[in-house]
């Protein structure tokens, strides 16, 4: 499971095609991955947003090396008047998120990802829809090592993983109807 590749794009090549035509369009849009103290980020993404959207969501994985447990939450995002780390779960059926009070804990050794279903960085009054192809800014906040300004590429709307084109039945997040048959991805 440690062959993850360290892929750093050339800046701004993959932003500014319109790529919209091509089914893989979101596999180009390679992220980078991070290093801040123990902590390692590894495959940033975020959802594209329907036009109106109050909100969005990006995701990762993070990996604590170090000995220590740490902490992380979102500070800001450049898309987004406020930014926060939430948690996701199944309440009778209906999906509950809610903000992760006090940080999202990384224990030593362990690796937390963030995906669609589960803790989600959630991008709250949006300034403008986040577009497939571009990618949206956040800075994230460790307690102990320290903050860190991540790239998130945009994938499609609806998408499950980072490159993987919108499936049927796909959880929407918040305000979730808005998610209108769509031959713009
Ligand atoms: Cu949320």
């Amino acid at each position: 499971m440690t062959t993850m590749k360290r892929t750093m794009t050339s800046r701004g090549a993959g932003a500014i095609f319109a790529l919209a035509a091509l089914p893989l369009a979101a596999a180009n849009a390679q992220a980078a991955d991070y290093d801040v103290g123990s902590i390692h980020i590894s495959q940033p993404w975020a959802r594209a947003t329907p036009k109106g959207a109050a909100s969005g969501a990006a995701y990762m994985t993070i990996t604590n090396s170090g000995k220590t447990p740490d902490k992380v939450s979102c500070v800001s995002s450049d898309a987004s008047a406020e930014c926060q780390i939430h948690s996701m779960t199944m309440d009778n059926g209906v999906m509950q998120m809610r903000p992760v009070e006090g940080g999202l804990e990384i224990k030593p050794g362990e690796t937390v990802t963030l995906k669609p279903g589960g803790f989600h960085v959630m991008l709250l009054n949006l300034k403008h829809p986040l577009e497939q192809g571009n990618s949206v800014k956040a800075t994230l906040k460790f307690d102990n090592a320290g903050t860190v300004d991540v790239d998130y590429p945009i994938a499609a709307i609806g998408a499950a993983a980072p490159g993987v084109p919108a499936g049927g039945g796909t959880m929407m997040m918040q305000g979730g109807g808005a998610m209108a048959p769509t031959k713009k991805q």
